[in-house]
């Protein structure tokens, strides 16, 4: 599909190699015959967003009400979207009309004080959690990567990058093996451009998968070798904790020219959950399955006797270090969503406070008192 008002530097891509599917058609052919144009969005700025769409890479400025009527920030687009663009003005530029029903979203809760979710993509296949085998390794952050990929609806595998820096690589296999062994841990070297051939099984055409990561691990690395070009910007890692310099800023969709489209992300510095707990239960089930089978309902798990999750403590079936990180996501979890009901309470009261003043000035000025 051509456009001849087009400049011939912007060359089109195709839906389906974009990840267009029955799903999104179904949710945009109404908005079609208004004449939008499906796009989905690579980088968001601050007041407009790209997207790529038949038309080529276009500039997509968001309207105000996007930005202030919408619900809640998670109305706002985020990479990985499809949208309906309306176009006609200016070749290569487009106004925002709709952000299409989303078959999956990486969602945390932002950081700070804020009750509020930040989407971070959408409509990912998969999650790729990238961890280094070098001093930053922490088992910890990786099982809060799993019940956040868990929960966002994409399929996590894990990459455990930089095995040229170690020694004891297989430690760390076991390691993760055993608080997730069904998730694919693949192991490679992106420095010496080792081991990523087993990343083509997931970067088929039309398929979209996001690299998540603290900074530092090598998400760009990877990404640039499969693009094999230096695009993304690299940058060494602090000696003394491996610690990265959060040289990525921000977030990108790009297409891999052998197909398949990967989402470079700034590095987390910090990972709170935007979970209702499922992500949790899944990845901590062995442990959901034992309390399951304390004779008491409602055991503690604390002194009650009959107490599967205490049995398999002493006996070292359950690792305690696993059992007490599960607690504490438990506690995170079960902390957000009240205050997601204070929230909603407060936002509520504020929407029947603003009703009744307005009601109490209807009254007022019909009784001619303003
Ligand atoms: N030794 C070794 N170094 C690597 C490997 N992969 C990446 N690095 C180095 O690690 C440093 C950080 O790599 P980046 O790709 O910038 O890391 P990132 O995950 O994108 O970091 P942020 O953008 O900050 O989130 C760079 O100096 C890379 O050269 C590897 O396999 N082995
Ligand atoms: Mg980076
Ligand atoms: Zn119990």
């Amino acid at each position: 599909m051509g456009d001849k008002r087009l400049p011939a530097t912007l060359v089109g891509v195709e839906l389906v190699a974009l990840g267009w599917d029955q799903f999104f058609k179904d949710s945009f052919d109404t908005h079609h015959e208004l004449g939008l144009v499906p796009g989905r969005i690579s980088q968001v700025q601050m007041k407009h967003c790209l997207a790529f769409t038949e038309l080529g890479e276009m500039e997509v400025r968001v309207p105000g009400k996007f930005r202030f009527d919408a619900a809640s920030k998670e109305a706002y687009p985020v990479v990985g979207d499809w949208v309906g663009i309306k176009t006609g003005m200016e070749p290569g530029k487009g106004t925002l009309q709709m952000v299409l029903p989303r078959k999956s979203k990486i969602s945390r809760k932002f950081a700070g004080a804020v009750t509020e979710e930040q989407v971070m993509g959408a409509n990912v296949d998969v999650i790729f959690i990238v961890a280094g085998l070098d001093d930053d390794f922490n088992i910890q952050r990786m099982e809060r990567y799993l019940a956040l990929a868990t929960e966002s609806g994409a399929s996590p595998v894990i990459l455990l990058n930089k095995s040229d820096l170690s020694q004891d690589a297989q430690i760390k296999i076991d390691q993760l093996q055993n608080i997730a062994s069904a998730v694919p841990i693949h192991i490679m070297s992106a420095e010496l451009n080792e081991g990523l051939e087993v990343l083509e099984e997931y970067l088929l055409r039309g398929r979209t998968s996001a690299f998540l990561g603290s900074s530092g691990v090598g998400k760009s690395t990877i990404i640039n070798q499969l693009l094999g070009t230096k695009r993304q910007k690299i940058a060494p890692v602090r000696e003394t904790d491996s610690h990265g310099r959060h040289t990525t800023t921000f977030r990108e969709l790009i297409l891999l020219p052998g197909g398949g489209m990967v989402i470079d992300n700034p590095g987390m510095r910090e990972l709170q959950l935007w979970s209702s707990g499922e992500g949790v239960d899944e990845v901590f089930r062995d442990i959901e399955e034992l309390t399951r089978q304390c004779r008491f309902r409602d055991c503690s798990h604390e002194s009650e006797p009959g107490c599967s999750v205490k049995e398999a403590l002493e006996s070292g079936e359950l690792d305690r270090r696993r059992y007490e990180h599960y607690l504490k996501l438990k506690r995170e979890v079960q902390f957000l969503e009240a205050k997601k009901n204070e929230t909603l309470r407060s936002s509520e009261k504020a929407r029947w406070g603003n009703i009744s003043r307005k009601g109490n000035a209807i009254r007022k000025l019909k009784r001619g008192e303003i």
